[in-house]
């Protein structure tokens, strides 16, 4: 009986660390900060890749200037390609292909918190001084 339950442990341990190993990280990318932010006649224009998540998932941007979020889909057909950003009350569903750009405005210090429709692909651009 009590072999039973220790095998059971086992079991769900195991099973539970391969599903963990197998998960990983699709296509959300590592944490460190990609270079896709640029400035073109004083805006700032931040690129995000939608597809299976958001690469960079993290961004690092400058804050109080005039900014652009553009999100660049390629047959997007997985619930990235609708966008929420519930701090600004934003949510924008992307064409499968193309770039749409969101204005942010002059967005102030901190982070922005954005995910997919569903709110399991979360994405956020850190705006520093
Ligand atoms: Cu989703």
């Amino acid at each position: 009986m009590k072999a039973t339950v220790i095998s059971i442990i086992a079991a769900v341990i195991l099973i539970g660390g391969a599903f963990l190993l197998t998960k990983g990280t699709p296509n959300t990318g590592s944490d460190i900060p990609a270079n896709n932010v640029t400035v073109v006649d004083g805006k700032q224009i931040i690129e995000v890749t939608a597809k299976g998540g958001y690469l960079p998932r993290k961004s690092i941007a400058k804050a109080g200037i005039p900014t652009v979020l553009r999100f660049n889909t390629s047959g997007t057909f997985d619930c990235s390609s609708s966008v929420r950003i519930p701090s600004m009350d934003i949510s924008k569903n992307l064409p499968a292909s193309g770039a749409t750009d969101i204005e942010l405005g002059n967005p102030k210090l901190g982070t922005l918190q954005g995910t997919c429709g569903m709110g399991m692909y979360p994405f956020e651009v850190e705006f520093q001084s």
